[in-house]
């Protein structure tokens, strides 16, 4: 029926639209642009990501694959410290986590039936290395290969994160682990050899994972292995290493693996999400970004520690060399930004020019306390990168949320805060796409449940529920929602 036949009282019902229904009251200008919508894609409100967009999941080897004395593994300084009592929830382990060590070809398939397009997982390090340098461990490697096949005969384009926290227990005992540049020259061995190993079937490979997560928790917090409280001098040395340790990677990855190979990491970077969006707030969110991330990802991509930085940390800033400096900086090939909790910033008239804005205790938080909602983040998180630092190609590597998923009668999972949460995040990180920013893909963390580091199993991050009792995964209404995104490539 041509639109000039409809009455306006049918028109507004097909709509479904609150203001149409309303017939003789709506202005002619609304009815204008209702009448295009109706004669076009009708795709306001519909938010459709590009073509190429690709969807995945997340996982971490530490916290899934259990087996950790198969194999010829290593021990990391996961398994000393998840056995030091009073670290983790009730202290558990990952001694046996989801068992994906024996089940991983089950889980690929948990992937392939919710339509992942890509996967990324992270190698354990000692499965390969057992003493962390020496004879690489065969049985490790051939591991790997048999997932990244099982990844590949599902369709599934794998990205490898190269250390995410399981670092041998023989570096840590031999040179205090980030405390020394013998562990960032081993980490560069590893990085290449594996990556060569793999770069026939493997085109994208992250070196680290969240380098504030694992030096500013592990070495100054003692909250995360290796359980230290380490001076602001050593820490920042620490830090120094771990981004050298990336930049030695890179050259390395680049030596040994296939043209083609692209090379990056992925950062929980600080990313300032100004508090109003006008000019003043966004240009001190801006410089906010830069300077709280000052001792990582702002080094990397600028090849210099910023004056404030090393202002403000004074006699305990690290110690650097300008061939550090190049070596830090190498360029990378993508950029993975794990988003969960926001920072906001507000523009101030103080020397820093920025101020963090902060938080009332009613802001509300998933099951994790620390997990603040800020679905603005993955919009500002991937325009940050792209305005600031000029990243061409950017994936978010982790985002999701803790849930206090129960099983319910029915034998389902009712996570409605959960699909809440992504639904809202992801409506933002389709508006940094339909800007033209450069997001090329979305890794929901994570494929699911597992060990959650100093929480142990309690908090559940998964979109399968996993029954640890059984190991039997099932698939919660956020699956069936994600699942949906995936089919439709947009949000639903
Ligand atoms: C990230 N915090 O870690 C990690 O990359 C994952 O391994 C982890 O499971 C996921 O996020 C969820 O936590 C974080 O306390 C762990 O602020 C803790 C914090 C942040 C990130």
């Amino acid at each position: 029926m041509p639109f000039d036949k409809v009455s306006r009282r049918s028109f507004g019902k097909a709509l479904g639209s609150a203001a149409a229904t309303g017939a003789a009251a709506i202005p002619a200008g609304l009815l204008d642009s209702k009448e295009a919508e109706a004669q076009g894609a009708a795709k306001a409100n519909y938010y459709e990501f590009p073509n190429t967009f690709r969807w995945g999941y997340a996982t971490a080897a530490y916290q899934i694959e259990g087996g950790v004395k198969e194999g010829g593994r290593g021990p990391s300084i996961w398994d000393t410290f998840s056995r030091i009592p009073g670290k983790i929830h009730e202290n558990e382990t990952g001694d046996v986590a989801d068992d994906d060590y024996h089940r991983f070809k089950e889980d690929i398939h948990l992937l392939r039936d919710v339509g992942a397009k890509i996967y990324r997982f992270s190698i354990s390090w000692p499965r390969i290395f057992p003493e962390g340098t020496g004879q690489p461990n065969e049985a490790g490697v051939n591991f790997y290969e048999r997932v990244v096949g099982e990844i590949l005969a599902n369709g599934i384009d794998p990205f490898c994160t190269l250390f995410h926290w399981d670092l041998p227990q023989a570096l840590q005992d031999r040179f205090k682990g980030w405390q020394s540049r013998d562990t960032a020259k081993a980490f560069a061995d590893y990085a290449g050899y594996i990556a060569g190993r793999l770069s026939d079937r493997v085109h994208n490979f992250f070196t680290m994972n969240e380098f504030s997560t694992f030096i500013d928790l592990g070495y100054r917090d003692g909250r995360f292995a290796p359980g230290l409280k380490l001076a602001p001098a050593e820490l920042n040395q620490a830090r120094h290493n771990a981004v050298l340790a990336h930049g030695l990677a890179v050259a390395s990855i680049r030596s040994k693996t296939r043209a083609g190979t692209k090379g990056g990491l992925a950062e929980n970077y600080v990313c300032g999400t100004p508090i109003i969006e006008s000019e003043e707030h966004i240009k001190a969110s801006v410089l906010a970004t830069r300077v709280i991330n000052a001792p990582y990802l702002t080094v990397i991509m600028e090849g210099q520690y910023m004056e404030q930085y090393l202002q403000k940390q004074g006699a305990a800033a690290p110690k650097f060399t300008a061939e550090d400096l190049k070596i830090i900086s190498a360029p990378l090939d993508l950029l993975g930004i794990n988003i969960y909790n926001p920072t906001y910033i507000r523009a101030d008239a103080g020397p820093d020019g920025f101020a963090v804005v902060p938080m009332p205790s009613s802001y509300p938080h998933m099951a994790s306390p620390w997990l603040n909602i800020g679905p603005e983040g993955l919009y500002w998180g991937v325009r940050h990168a792209a305005e600031i630092w000029n990243v061409k190609d950017i994936y978010v590597t982790e985002n999701g949320c803790s849930s206090a998923d129960t099983v319910a009668p029915d034998g389902q999972i009712y996570d409605t805060d959960r699909v809440m949460f992504l639904r809202n995040y992801l409506i933002n990180l389709h508006r940094a796409a339909s800007e033209g920013f450069p997001i090329h893909g979305y890794f929901v963390w994570s494929l699911m449940d597992n060990f959650e580091w100093a929480d142990g199993y309690d908090l559940r991050f998964g979109i399968y529920y996993v029954d640890y009792k059984t190991q039997k995964r099932i698939p919660k209404m956020s699956a069936h929602f994600y699942q949906e995104v995936i089919r439709r490539n947009a949000v639903v």
